[in-house]
């Protein structure tokens, strides 16, 4: 049934129409929360003629634009071909798309940058306002109405819940295979009827393989086959490979010392260049019996599972390169049984990550010599991506750890600094620093024993002694010496790199 065979009701089936017309029922000045995590499973066909239809508007004199909420990073189908037509007013809650960040950093769209587990509880509690329309990517209708998530789970659970009408995409790209893999609880409620979430292994299945959703909502069907936006992956550098040999060292020290299981504790991972090291480190290590409670789903967590290191994945979405999506797809069948995909309340929840413990792996912009990190915002002002799901598993893990090189932009930033120009993560919930130069673990430690710890570790050696020095002149000064600064001079770091392209002070730029 269906021009694709993905719909298997009938009455459902009468409602497949074009994307054009999909769109047209999406009104100026409404909110759309739209599906998609990192790049999977996000609408294809009804965002881009929302585009075409805002531009249309523009043209005619007629300013267009929505609110859009999603899961968290989408494609260039969505988040750049509104953010280009200038047809968004506010968006939430993560954005990675360049686009839609010159828009939000020229001021020109509002951003509200949300921690990922809790914005499905906000949007019940109500203060964000109305859904008016949910625009929901599936990979298929079951015969009883049901449907079945695609690439990503996100928050489409509560969109479909909360929606007056309802727009499906059904893709056909996605495998059919994913029909069974999820795993959507219904068993969230707003307190005072909030009740422990039944998980205690990364392993469980606590709810149902579909979604359930009220077919009078649905006003629109469009079918697609179209591919998710799967990023190349670059392999590991040097540098990565630095840190992660630092993080695999520890975990081996951790596991030694009787503080860490053999098999570790699920793992949380971010993506990109280390995180892949990592993960690629961890398949030639010791570990075996791994899992992963985590938020996306990456190539190299496919080939930990592949191996045999790997004995579960439960997470949110996919984050595939091309080749691993073709893998996943051609391979299914060896991976289905050890993968789950939860909403993002369920995968990043704070009660679940703290009760398994997880060991939280996440990038950084900058971290100070005291331990405080900012994963966000460049030079305190320029909104890089979000905080994502980092700080639902940084302030809830069993060991929260934050992985970077200590130098960006080519060496003329240090990525530890005197004072973060914006806090994310506060000292407390970052147990441990790796940079390609050493690794501080901090956990239990008084703010001067962590900067001697991150300067002596983690500090690039062209900016250590600029460092030492700033370090050692606040420790004479005559505010406070617990956790001694030099206000006025803190930020002068940021402040020169504004002003010569450098941290590096006039006359040092060897
Ligand atoms: O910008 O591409 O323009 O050069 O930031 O930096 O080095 O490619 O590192 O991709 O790991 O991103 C914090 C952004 C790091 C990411 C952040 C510039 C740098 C580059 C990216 P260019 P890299 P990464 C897990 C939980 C928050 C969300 C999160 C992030 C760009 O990890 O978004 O953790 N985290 N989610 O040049 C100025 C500095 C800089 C800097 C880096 N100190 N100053 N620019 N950059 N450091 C998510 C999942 O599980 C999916």
């Amino acid at each position: 049934m269906g021009q694709n065979g993905r719909i298997r009701n009938a009455a459902l089936l009468a409602k497949v129409t074009s994307a054009e017309h999909a769109a047209s029922l999406i009104a100026s000045g409404s909110t759309v929360g739209m599906s998609g995590f990192t790049g999977s499973g996000y609408p294809k066909a009804v965002p881009l003629a929302l585009a075409r239809r805002i531009e249309a508007a523009r043209e005619r004199g007629t300013p267009f634009r929505v609110c859009v909420w999603t899961g968290a990073s989408t494609g260039p189908e969505l988040d750049g071909a509104l953010a280009r037509a200038d047809g968004i007013s506010l968006r939430l809650p993560y954005n990675s798309d360049p686009v839609a960040r010159e828009r939000i950093n020229r001021g020109e769209m509002d951003y509200a940058d949300l921690h990922l587990s809790q914005v499905a509880p906000m949007a019940w509690q109500g203060f964000l306002g109305e859904l008016d329309t949910a625009v929901i990517e599936i990979s298929g209708i079951r015969p009883d109405g049901s449907l079945v998530p695609s690439s990503s789970v996100g928050n489409n659970k509560t969109w479909l819940d909360r929606a007056r009408q309802v727009i499906l995409e059904v893709n056909r790209w996605q495998s059919a295979a994913l029909e069974g893999m999820h795993d959507i609880y219904y068993g969230t409620a707003l307190p005072p009827h909030r009740v422990p979430i039944p998980l205690l292994r990364p392993e469980d299945r606590i709810g149902e393989p579909t979604f359930r959703c009220d077919p009078d909502k649905i006003v629109a069907i469009v079918e697609t086959d179209s591919p998710d936006r799967n990023l190349p992956f670059a392999a590991p550098d040097d540098v990565a490979r630095s840190i992660a040999g630092h993080l695999l060292e520890f975990l081996r020290h951790e596991v030694a010392r009787g503080r860490l299981p053999d098999s570790l504790l699920p793992i949380q991972s971010g993506v990109g260049n280390v995180a892949n090291a990592v993960l690629s480190g961890l398949l030639h290590g010791p570990f075996e019996g791994l899992t992963a409670y985590t938020e996306v789903i990456q190539d190299g967590m496919l080939d930990l599972l592949a191996a045999g290191k790997l004995r579960v994945a439960s997470a949110t979405a996919f984050s595939l390169s091309p080749a691993a999506a073709t893998r996943l797809n051609a391979e299914m069948a060896l991976f289905r049984d050890r993968m789950i995909l939860r909403p993002q309340e369920i995968s990043n929840h704070p009660e679940v990550v703290r009760r398994l413990g997880c060991i939280a792996m996440n990038g950084l912009i900058e971290a100070d010599i005291y331990g405080n990190v900012n994963s966000t915002h460049v030079m305190g002002s320029r909104i890089q991506n979000g905080i994502g799901g980092s700080g639902d598993f940084a302030r809830n893990a069993f060991l929260s750890i934050f992985l970077t090189p200590s130098t960006a932009k080519g060496g003329t930033i240090s990525a530890i600094v005197p004072q973060v120009s914006h806090v994310d993560h506060i000292a407390q919930d970052v147990h441990v620093l790796v940079t390609e130069q050493g690794l501080a673990d901090l956990r239990g430690l008084s703010p001067k024993q962590r900067a001697d710890l991150i300067l002596a570790r983690c500090a690039h050696p062209d900016y250590r002694p600029l460092l030492e020095d700033y370090y050692a002149r606040a420790r004479r000064g005559a505010y406070g010496l617990h956790a001694p600064s030099l206000p006025g001079e803190a930020l002068s770091w940021h402040q020169r790199f504004m002003e010569q392209g450098s941290m590096r002070p006039a006359g040092n730029r060897s």
